[in-house]
């Protein structure tokens, strides 16, 4: 529950003793403080487990404490000591649950058995393993296969998504979307056509000869904090790290780290970023044209003074394509132009630009503030342009990094989770299991959202994830949902989209990763891979939540032997027994990028996969690295500024919550505690259009289709932010997204450029407020 709201400014460093105590206030909550921090020294180590929370890459030789303040909650939130049995549900009826919010739902612990949902008494009553998978068989084989979904969080195992990928297509359908859909996808399609692979290019060790690093729109100190500790090396040994954010994230200023003593005891702090660009919303394209003509004209004076170049020329002649026109671009956009879109001023830019020059090896990491936008596929795009200019792509410490957010979200799509057929090797499927996998596209999440408003699909599966809660256009999702004849939720948690279900719901409760996977052949491990393509094993320690938690690899193989029958060419229940024999098949899909999966699996630091751009192999339709001209800046130069009453709205994580899983009220970054019900806006927007601070305002979403998007009780806070820009939390503002406002080709939903309005007591403000 909210408690009385505070909001000041957080004046410490990222890390530091407030990381501290923020872990342990969690780990006593969730009635874990002794063995939980037992437990936590085995995270990220070669013989331990996995983190359940980002991706960030594990070293070879890991801190004494490989975890951060967020993996330490994950892992409390997991192991907490609190269950949700079937007396929990016999006491609350689901529309007495509905009413509960995200924190309430998960605080209340782990489901402990199968549950299916009763009509008679609208609650969820339990129901034997074997049951609820004939039911759920039964059900299967009454559909059409292109009318179920297969949705994927990105949490689950390498073994696990393999499993999940083939059960999908063994029924008949490439419908198998995933939260990388909600993510990166906009990597996925903008990386293979610059630089010909669909991942980063840059591995741990490269950012220990870095010399300077480029940050757009990536969140570090929240959402992959272990990250801070190359990040702090590299700031310690001068590299300049020059970042580009509408928000001062306090990660990407100052750290202390929180596992090294004398900075704790001293209190001394490492400056994280040397140049800090507060870009507009949505300006990055711009920003980095901006950067991109100025390295291009400063090349252009220098060939004609007879002065040193200043790109890259042998680079750009034997490994990239269409730079000609690329350069032509930059160099006809006006400074005047440029300056209005990115919201900086050229000084800044040519600072900018003049570091990257300056550095024989950059690296660019980026996050969801470039890919979740309409123009998130050139906005990756845009990054790639810039490394290629001086070749940083394919040498030492230098590359593109996108930090993925769920720790297998990666790993999942290499494995074949893709709506995507020509993405995965169906005819090496058809051989290794004897049947005719679907050639037609599946349905990705926002096209899954739209098949289920339209009610072309009838049953939804989902692999983890709060659906539901995660995508945009929250009340015609929660809406059309009920419409669903069957919906089944594998997951370890309660949260809203099981409460939000079809006329057959089933919520059939898993493992954790942390969590001891005892079978047939002893305990068993599962694997990873992590942001940098490496791949890791993961065993577990602790105790399972229940005794009548079944294994993600067990209930996948279960559900699809009482969907298919026994199929002889897929040993499910050999495969169960032992997931060796899972690697090894997925050994046989994927040799190259898995050879030696089962031996190679434990090596410290985990297994590369083989990426050809490392090596400037470029796998494109030209043969070469490619510039890519983006065409969004000529769609929206000289169209005159938006109305000014309308903001563009970002939403952001809070330090306190993972994705949907609230864990607490405390934002202790941005200095906001006790409530996530705020509009983070600029002052002389404030004043403009006639806002107290502290005032309740209600957003409503500025676009013009006959819908009305609102979300009430917002509450004025003045923030350091670009004018015409404001903030607030993710999942609470997903209503105000339309579904069709997504990046172009990618589809993923634009949860950080929404057009909003503020509208004070349920009405409009009107203009002579101002
Ligand atoms: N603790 C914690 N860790 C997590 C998660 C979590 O929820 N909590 N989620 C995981 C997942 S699934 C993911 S995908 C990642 C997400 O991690 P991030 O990629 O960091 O995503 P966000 O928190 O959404 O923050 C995006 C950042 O982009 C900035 N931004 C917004 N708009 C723009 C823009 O137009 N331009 C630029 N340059 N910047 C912009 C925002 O101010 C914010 O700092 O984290 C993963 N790790
Ligand atoms: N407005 C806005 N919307 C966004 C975003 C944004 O930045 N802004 N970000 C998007 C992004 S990047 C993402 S990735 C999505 C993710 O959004 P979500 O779907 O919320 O993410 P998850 O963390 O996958 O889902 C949490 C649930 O997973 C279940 N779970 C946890 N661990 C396990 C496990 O080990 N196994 C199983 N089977 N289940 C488990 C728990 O029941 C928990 O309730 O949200 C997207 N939506
Ligand atoms: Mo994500």
């Amino acid at each position: 529950m909210d408690e009385k709201p505070k909001i000041e400014p957080f004046k410490g460093p990222a890390g530091g003793w407030g990381s501290v105590r923020s872990v342990e206030s969690i780990l006593t909550r969730e009635g874990r403080l002794i063995s939980g921090n037992a437990l936590l020294l085995k995270q990220n180590k070669p013989d331990g487990y996995a983190c359940v929370s980002c991706a960030w890459a594990k070293p070879a030789e890991p801190h004494p404490f490989e975890y951060c303040e967020n993996g330490a909650k994950a892992t409390a939130w997991e192991l907490t000591t609190k269950r949700v049995t079937p007396e929990f549900f016999a006491q609350h009826r689901i529309a007495e649950l509905r009413t509960w919010t995200d924190h309430q739902l998960e605080e209340a612990g782990r489901l402990t058995h199968p549950m299916r949902w009763d009509r008679a008494s609208d609650t969820y009553v339990p129901v034997s393993w074997e049951e609820a998978f004939r039911e759920i068989g039964q059900e299967l084989k009454g559909f059409e296969p292109d009318e179920v979904v297969f949705y994927c969080s990105g949490r689950a195992s390498l073994e696990t998504s393999y499993m999940w990928a083939l059960f999908a297509r063994l029924y008949g359908t490439n419908n198998l979307p995933d939260s990388s859909n909600m993510c990166h996808e906009s990597t996925s399609v903008a990386l293979p056509e610059s630089i010909g692979d669909p991942v980063g290019t840059v591995l741990l060790d490269d950012f220990d000869t870095t010399d300077c690093i480029f940050f757009f729109g990536q969140n570090v100190g929240t959402n992959s904090p272990r990250m801070l500790h190359p990040l702090q090396e590299a700031a310690k040994r001068g590299v300049p790290i020059i970042t580009f954010n509408p928000l001062r994230e306090r990660g990407l200023e100052r750290f202390t780290n929180p596992q090294a003593p004398t900075e704790m005891l001293t209190g001394s702090e490492t400056r994280i970023s040397s140049q800090y660009h507060q870009v507009r919303a949505g300006g990055d394209v711009a920003a980095i044209m901006g950067m991109a003509k100025a390295l291009i004209e400063a090349d252009d004076r220098a060939r004609t003074d007879g002065k040193a170049p200043v790109l890259d020329h042998a680079f750009i002649a034997e490994h990239t394509n269409g730079f000609e026109d690329f350069a032509q671009a930059a160099r006809r956009y006006s400074w005047a132009d440029l300056e209005r879109e990115a919201g900086l001023p050229r000084e800044a830019l040519e600072a900018a630009a003049a570091e990257y020059a300056r550095a024989n090896a950059v690296i660019a990491v980026y996050g969801m503030g470039l890919t979740q936008h309409r123009t998130g596929v050139e906005n990756v795009q845009m990054v790639a342009n810039l490394l290629l200019l001086r070749g940083n792509i394919g040498k030492p410490g230098a590359g593109i990094c996108p930090v993925r957010g769920h720790s297998n979200v990666q790993g999942q799509r290499t494995v074949g989770i893709s709506e995507k057929p020509e993405l995965v090797p169906l005819d090496r499927l058809k051989e290794q299991y004897n049947f005719e996998p679907p050639r037609k596209k599946g349905l990705n999440t926002v096209e899954a959202c739209e098949s289920i408003i339209k009610g072309d699909v009838k049953a939804f599966l989902g692999l983890g994830g709060n659906f539901v809660r995660a995508v945009p256009e929250t009340q015609a999702m929660e809406h059309a949902w009920s419409r669903l004849r069957l919906t089944v939720q594998i997951a370890t948690k309660l949260n809203r989209n099981h409460l939000v279900h079809g006329e057959i719901s089933y919520v059939l409760p898993c493992l954790g990763r942390i969590e001891i996977d005892e079978q047939e052949t002893g305990p068993q491990a599962l694997s990873i891979e992590d942001s940098t393509t490496c791949i890791h094993g993961s065993k577990g320690f602790a105790n399972p939540a229940s005794p009548d938690l079944l294994s993600e690899p067990r209930i996948v193989a279960e559900l699809a032997k009482a969907t298919l029958g026994q199929t002889a060419d897929v040993p499910w229940d050999e495969w169960v027994a032992h997931y060796a024999r899972i690697r090894d098949a997925i050994e046989q899909t994927y040799p190259e990028d898995f050879r030696d999966f089962n031996a190679r699996m434990w090596q410290p630091g985990g297994f590369a996969r083989p990426i050809g751009a490392r090596e400037r192999k470029w796998k494109t339709k030209t043969g070469k690295a490619n510039f890519i001209v983006p065409k969004s800046l000529e769609e929206t130069l000289g169209i005159a500024d938006a109305e000014h009453d309308v903001l563009t709205l970002i939403t952001v994580r809070s330090n306190d919550q993972f994705n949907t899983t609230v864990y607490g009220y405390h934002d202790r970054f941005r200095g906001i505690k006790g409530t996530r019900r705020v509009i983070l806006i600029n002052r002389n927007d404030m004043v403009r259009l006639g806002l107290e601070e502290g005032e309740m305002v209600s957003l409503r979403t500025a676009v013009d289709d006959g819908i009305l998007r609102e979300v009430t009780e917002m509450r004025v806070t003045p923030y350091n932010i670009p004018e015409g820009c404001c903030a607030s939390y993710y999942p609470e503002c997903n209503p105000l997204i339309p579904l069709w406002h997504h990046a172009e080709r990618s589809k993923v939903p634009a949860a950080k450029s929404i057009p909003i309005r503020i509208a004070r007591g349920g009405t409009q403000i009107p203009e002579a407020a101002e």
